[in-house]
């Protein structure tokens, strides 16, 4: 007897003819005479168990027969060869004791998206769903380790705050005690006021934005990865871009193998990526539309289709730089060379997933940053503390935002965003 062991352990670990016991839920189960062919799954995968009346105690038995979908269940048996079987072993039954008898289980084949929304409290318990958060985990880890292994201080950023970074139209509101106050949309101009004492820092946290349309992409809550570097100008933020989304790929194609190959998605097209990525003067981007049948005119910002298109230019991202200062935020730094653009750049994800990291240079004049904020009509006395970091030991500086769920709808090549977080928050949906 072995003891407790995962199901992917019965493939990995066991050896034919080892008693074991494995426990979890029951994923699929049919009877046919006396005979009960049970899958369990558990957080490893799955392992098909046979159930022979006669070979356990009758009540045993019985209890297998009985257990619908998602019973828990915990069953003890010996590991045989069996070709039929999922992974080519299963688990021949002499105990099986069920834990919880479920009630029949909403969830079954071809139900509408809608209905697997209401229901994603239980959904999550797909095949599907699983991998993917555990690819996301493994995204968190390598990114944290990158981090952590090239000198940067993780810190701990306010989610509470009275400024706008990304502009009005996508702010939460809320009352926060007798005045207004509004979730943040991005940590970055804190993560300016923390590199004059640590000089490179990063932070993971939600950042919320209430867009209100509906796009494969957008989420009205997502997991913010933001870094913040003191003496880095846009050169050397591309840099740090490139080796940071290049190591997650290479560890995720690693470590992820199986969850990867599941989700549909070939790990080798993960160990192409490595620096450097082209990077794209917004202007030339324009052009290369042009070219390609788009009416695109200098000064717009890319829509989905542009962004689908320019991330079709190649297996790896690509930066796309320099865009024109009237489209972006009050504190990107005006190009030294053309004040019409800013020190930016967006890194797009190949195979039409678009953009998964905005990011630039920082403005140091404070006077600048005042007629733009005069543009977007914001309230140039929230700013001040923030005018503060450029009156005391200004230097240049730089920083980008990576979507961590944009990432992971590409590296787990997932059609829709919703589908990489266990609870979305979307214009349409609070609950469950
Ligand atoms: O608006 S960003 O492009 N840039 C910033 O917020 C900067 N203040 C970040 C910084 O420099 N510290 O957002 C950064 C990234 C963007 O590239 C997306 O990958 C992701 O954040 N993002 C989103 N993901 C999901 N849903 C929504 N709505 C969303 N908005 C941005």
């Amino acid at each position: 007897m072995c003891g407790t062991m995962s199901a992917s352990d019965v493939f990995k670990k066991a050896k034919i003819g080892d008693t074991v016991s494995v426990r979890g839920w029951i994923y699929r189960t049919r009877s046919s005479g006396g005979i009960v062919f049970t899958v369990i799954r558990d957080s490893t995968g799955i392992v098909q168990c046979t159930v022979i009346k006669g070979e356990l105690p009758d009540e045993d038995f019985r209890a297998a027969e009985k257990a619908l979908v998602e019973s828990s269940v915990i069953v003890e048996g010996v590991v045989r060869e069996d070709r039929r079987a999922p992974g080519g072993r299963e688990i021949g039954a002499k105990k099986f004791t069920v834990v919880h008898f479920a009630e029949r289980f909403p969830i079954f084949k071809d139900q509408t998206e809608e209905f697997l929304l209401d229901n994603r409290h239980l959904w999550l318990r797909s095949r599907e769903m699983t991998q993917t958060m555990k690819v996301k985990a493994l995204i968190l880890r390598a990114a944290r380790e990158w981090f952590f292994e090239n000198g940067f201080v993780e810190t701990t950023p306010p989610i509470l705050t009275a400024n706008a970074c990304e502009g009005g139209s996508t702010l939460f509101e809320l009352k926060y005690f007798e005045r207004k106050g509004y979730l943040s949309q991005s940590a970055q101009l804190y993560l300016e006021a923390l590199i004059f004492s640590l000089e490179k820092v990063w932070s993971l946290t939600p950042s919320f934005r209430a867009e209100k349309s509906r796009t494969p992409r957008h989420l009205a809550e997502f997991w913010h990865l933001e870094e913040e570097a003191a003496w880095v100008t846009l050169k050397g933020n591309l840099e740090i871009q490139e080796q940071l989304v290049s190591y997650i790929c290479q560890y995720v194609a690693k470590h992820g193998k199986d969850e990867l190959e599941f989700l549909g998605r070939n790990p080798d097209d993960l160990k192409v990526i490595e620096p450097p990525f082209q990077r794209i003067p917004y202007t030339k981007a324009v052009d290369i539309l042009n070219d390609r049948g788009f009416d695109f005119r200098w000064g717009e910002d890319f829509g989905t289709n542009e962004e689908r298109e320019l991330s079709m230019l190649d297996n790896k991202p690509i930066f796309i730089t320099n865009y024109p200062a009237e489209i972006k935020p009050f504190y990107m730094k005006i190009s030294p060379d053309n004040p019409k653009t800013v020190e930016n750049a967006d890194m797009l994800a190949p195979e039409g997933y678009g953009e998964i990291i905005g990011g630039s240079e920082r403005e140091t004049d404070i006077k600048s940053m005042e007629e733009r904020l005069i543009r977007d009509n914001a309230a140039l006395e929230n700013y001040q503390w923030y005018f503060d970091l450029r009156r005391y030991g200004s230097v240049p500086h730089s920083g980008f935002g990576l979507g961590i769920e944009r990432v992971v709808r590409w590296l787990c090549k997932r059609e829709h965003i919703r589908d990489t977080l266990p609870f979305p928050r979307t214009v349409a949906r609070l609950t469950p």
